[in-house]
């Protein structure tokens, strides 16, 4: 991708009604637009960002056994009547009513759908289990949407109805909590929670302190679990399995949650399964979340600085960055495209920045949107045959020769 053909509209300074730094750094550095309150347009670069972390959770989701289908946004209000949430979801849910006076509903979730889609096809045990899921957008009409992304009203959700959790996560480079929860309007009367630490988060948690110190990179998902961790109407002073000195609370974010509700859809919504002796039996059920917008903003929580992004490899817009601070001098190009041509031609994601602006502005732009590798360019030390290499990860720099650049980089990329 080329800077100059493509839409990255960075500004200045975050409107004021940003409170969280991800909305900030998300507004800033071009990602999303606001269109009303808690929706969003993503923009070119929020957008690829999305792909990658929707490609995360299917393929884990696919490595687990499950498998995507895709339901409608708009759902009939008849199973919604039938499971009794018609009316028990109240004023989050958003209702629409069709040209032939229907009542319709833009989908929270999708509970009901799914086991009317079950209950038509699946009649016996033999064909159990099935785990279905899809990655689709969400309207909760929230009283208070805030944090951008993270509370929005239309938000995109991948939901199931049990594979590794943990390392969907991991995968993004965050460290995951799993804790014991509020089953809310999802009802059941078993949930877990998957939460990641953060100063701005909407929870609070009590956990050993130990979690903290844990590294994305080398966790072991088991050892994870592990660790005491409670939401606060969870967590019990008297029965607290660890000392006071290990115990810290502090905020977290909720990026998804799983849910055992056992027969609540599927005795209302006629699931039913013959089992072994020909009995018909309704089905047990569970659903498994994940906040896919929402993890956009998450991530920023945990990888920003006071410049903006920094994006970990896996779920970063582009991996490399070429910064040509002179494009206008004929040597600071023809390098510049040479590198790029090789990153297009090896599907290296990379954008070249090729604009005619201040070195500040370019630089600045740069940090903002937080590519993990910068490869700066610029006229004098290209005369030594030298080129910049910026870590954006620990934003370490380092001159090296512009014949190892590619190299240099492909060797970065391959760990
Ligand atoms: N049907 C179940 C899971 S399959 C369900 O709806 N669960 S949920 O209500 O807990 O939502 C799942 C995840 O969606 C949450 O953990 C959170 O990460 C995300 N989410 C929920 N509400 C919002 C919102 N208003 N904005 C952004 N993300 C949200």
């Amino acid at each position: 991708m080329k800077y100059s053909n493509f839409f990255l509209p960075t500004i200045k300074d975050a409107p004021s009604d940003a409170e969280i730094i991800s909305h900030k750094l998300m507004i800033r550095a071009g990602m999303i637009k606001q269109s009303s309150a808690g929706i969003y347009s993503w923009l070119p670069l929020g957008l690829l960002v999305l792909k990658k972390i929707e490609q995360i959770v299917r393929e884990e989701q696919n490595n687990a056994g499950a498998v995507e289908l895709l339901m409608p946004t708009i759902q009939s209000s008849d199973l919604w009547i039938k499971s009794g949430r018609y009316d028990d979801y109240g004023k989050e849910m958003l209702r629409i009513t069709d040209r032939s006076g229907r009542e319709m509903l833009y989908g929270p979730t999708n509970e009901e759908l799914i086991t009317d889609i079950f209950q038509s096809h699946i009649n016996s045990y033999k064909d159990l289990p099935k785990n279905l899921y899809h990655i689709q957008w969400k309207f909760r009409d929230e009283v208070r949407p805030r944090f951008g992304v993270m509370r929005g009203r239309e938000f995109l959700m991948k939901d199931n109805y049990s594979f590794d959790y943990i390392k969907t996560f991991i995968r993004m480079g965050l460290t995951p909590i799993s804790l014991r929860a509020e089953t809310g309007p999802i009802g059941g009367n078993l949930s877990h929670e998957f939460q990641i630490l953060a100063k701005t988060g909407e929870s609070t948690l009590y956990y050993d302190k130990k979690l903290e110190t844990l590294n994305p990179e080398t966790i072991d998902p088991n050892e994870l679990q592990s660790f005491y961790a409670a939401v606060d109407d969870q967590h019990d002073e008297k029965n607290c399995p660890i000392s006071n000195e290990d115990l810290k609370i502090s905020k977290g974010i909720e990026v998804g949650h799983i849910f055992y509700f056992g027969t609540k859809y599927s005795e209302k919504l006629n699931a039913f399964v013959q089992d072994k002796s020909g009995k018909n039996v309704p089905v047990h059920m569970g659903s498994y979340g994940i906040g896919v917008s929402r993890l956009v903003g998450a991530i920023i929580e945990a990888y920003h600085d006071e410049k903006g992004i920094r994006w970990p490899l896996e779920v970063a817009p582009f991996k490399v960055s070429i910064v040509n601070l002179m494009p206008e001098d004929q040597d600071c190009a023809t390098k510049s495209s040479e590198y790029y041509e090789y990153f297009m031609k090896n599907n290296i994601e990379v954008i070249l920045d090729d604009r005619i602006c201040s070195i500040g502005k370019k630089l600045s732009d740069n940090e903002l949107i937080g590519t993990p590798y910068q490869i700066i360019i610029g006229k004098r030390d290209l005369k030594d045959n030298l080129v910049e290499i910026k870590n954006r990860q620990n934003n370490e720099s380092e001159k090296i020769s512009s014949s190892s650049v590619i190299d240099f980089i492909n060797n970065k990329l391959k760990k």
